[in-house]
């Protein structure tokens, strides 16, 4: 189903009055205080975040895994979903495919389809962590596995989806391997990480000029004992030796509990080595919950590093490649990446709020409670004003959830996909 802008306009109506008065009473305030409201305004209409392909069924645990009906059963069919995504909340404009989960039949079709609903191919994402007809296993590991003709193979595999993606138009190869050990003794740590660099360096030889690597790194899961790349400066070396075009890819959930992820981004951003982003959320691992539901002060002081970061000139914002990355258990997908979009939404524009003069002057001086009050004033204004604003000149829904609950759009794509549709991915 497709959702046309009239329809959305003509929703939108009955709220705008409300609305109007809120946004003046924060852009008054904003004013005074010295912002460019419209310059705001824009940047959050500017900043767009892409979905993956995987994430629009429900996912499931390795206890269950429960439908939530009307799931997208083809790629154009995860497309449609994302199409509904943009036209309500005009906060995404690009999927992120995987592959083979979304090999596409008919490559032109698909192209043509996306470009009608104004989508974007982001970053295409390799699968060497399952078995899925190849002629040799990666249960024990795919680009650093001790055997030589599994790494060819699962080399061969990341070149293969490059070229899926030229096809395309997309501009880079996301990387995320499984690979490493359950047990002590299980595999050579020294050379399973050599293999894991030779092979990604034939990867990344076969790459187009104009594409960038984005490693992903994780500590721990599926395997227990040791994983390859299991943290920011494992995959910052290993990206260092395969090329500049090689940088790290941040998964919020890829990191042990209560890890400094904001002082990650600023290290990375230090040396220009920040591919991107996988947002999501979590309690204890790799939860994948939704976006700035568990700690979204942790988003916002990994927004302000990201904006200081990009305004002082050490890594250039648009260098930097935005995707959410969460899985639905008991939520309905989409109204799940509605929250999330608007979660990242209002982090980011909390972080251009932040005084940076004043707080550069707090630190210099030692005004650690002045420094913290500059952080908190911008964390604790309400910003959804400015978000809806710049939702509704894109073309947005005023309140994307509820309209899509107002025209039972679940209810709608269970009857043309059934109830028990199921949509590949995790
Ligand atoms: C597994 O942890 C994971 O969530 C990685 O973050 C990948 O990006 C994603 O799955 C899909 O391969
Ligand atoms: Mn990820
Ligand atoms: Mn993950």
């Amino acid at each position: 189903m497709k959702l046309t802008s009239d329809k959305i306009q003509e929703l939108n109506q009955s709220k705008l009055s409300s609305h109007q008065e809120e946004l003046n009473f924060l852009s008054n305030r904003l004013s005074k205080e010295g912002h460019d409201v419209e310059s705001l305004i824009q940047k959050i209409k500017d900043f767009q975040i892409a979905v993956p392909s995987w994430a629009l069924g429900a996912g499931g645990t390795r206890f269950g895994r429960f439908g939530i009906g009307g799931e997208p059963r083809t790629l154009e069919e995860k497309l449609e979903d994302i199409g509904l995504l943009k036209a309500l909340t005009q906060k995404t404009d690009s999927v992120s495919l995987h592959i083979p989960w979304d090999i596409p039949s008919d490559v032109s079709g698909v192209k043509e389809l996306a470009t009608d609903l104004g989508i974007g191919f982001d970053a295409m994402n390799s699968n060497t962590f399952q078995d899925y007809g190849q002629a040799e296993t990666y249960k024990l590991g795919s680009l650093g596995n001790a055997k030589k003709s599994i790494r060819d193979q699962a080399v061969a595999h990341n070149i293969e989806v490059i070229e899926i993606g030229e096809k395309l138009g997309s501009k880079g190869l996301t990387v995320w391997l499984a690979d490493g050990s359950n047990f002590p003794g299980q595999s050579s740590l020294r050379n399973s990480l050599q293999w894991t660099q030779e092979s990604l360096q034939a990867i990344y030889g076969k790459m187009p000029g104009d594409w960038k690597m984005l490693l992903e790194y994780k500590p721990y899961e599926p395997n227990f004992y040791h994983t390859i790349i299991p943290d920011w400066g494992t995959s910052s070396l290993l990206c260092k030796s395969v090329g500049d075009r090689a940088k790290v890819l941040v998964d919020l959930g890829h990191h042990l509990p209560n890890t400094n992820i904001e002082q990650i981004v600023a290290t990375l951003m230090y040396q220009d080595m920040l591919a991107g982003f996988h947002f999501n959320d979590s309690k204890y691992g790799d939860d994948d919950l939704t976006t700035g539901s568990i700690k979204p002060y942790q988003l916002f002081l990994i927004f302000c590093e990201l904006v200081s970061g990009a305004e002082d000139g050490a890594q250039a914002w648009e260098s930097i490649s935005w995707m959410i990355d969460a899985s639905h258990n008991t939520k309905d997908p989409i109204e799940d990446l509605m929250q999330a979009l608007e979660m990242i939404g209002v982090c980011f524009t909390k972080a251009l709020l932040v005084d940076r003069k004043k707080l550069s002057a707090c630190q210099i001086e030692g005004d650690v409670v002045g420094a913290q009050e500059c952080l908190q004033a911008a964390f604790q204004c309400d910003v959804r004003p400015l978000v809806k604003e710049a939702r509704i000149q894109n073309g947005g829904a005023c309140d994307p959830i509820s309209v899509y609950r107002e025209l039972e759009i679940r209810k709608k794509l269970i009857n043309t996909r059934g109830a028990d549709s199921r949509s590949t991915g995790l």
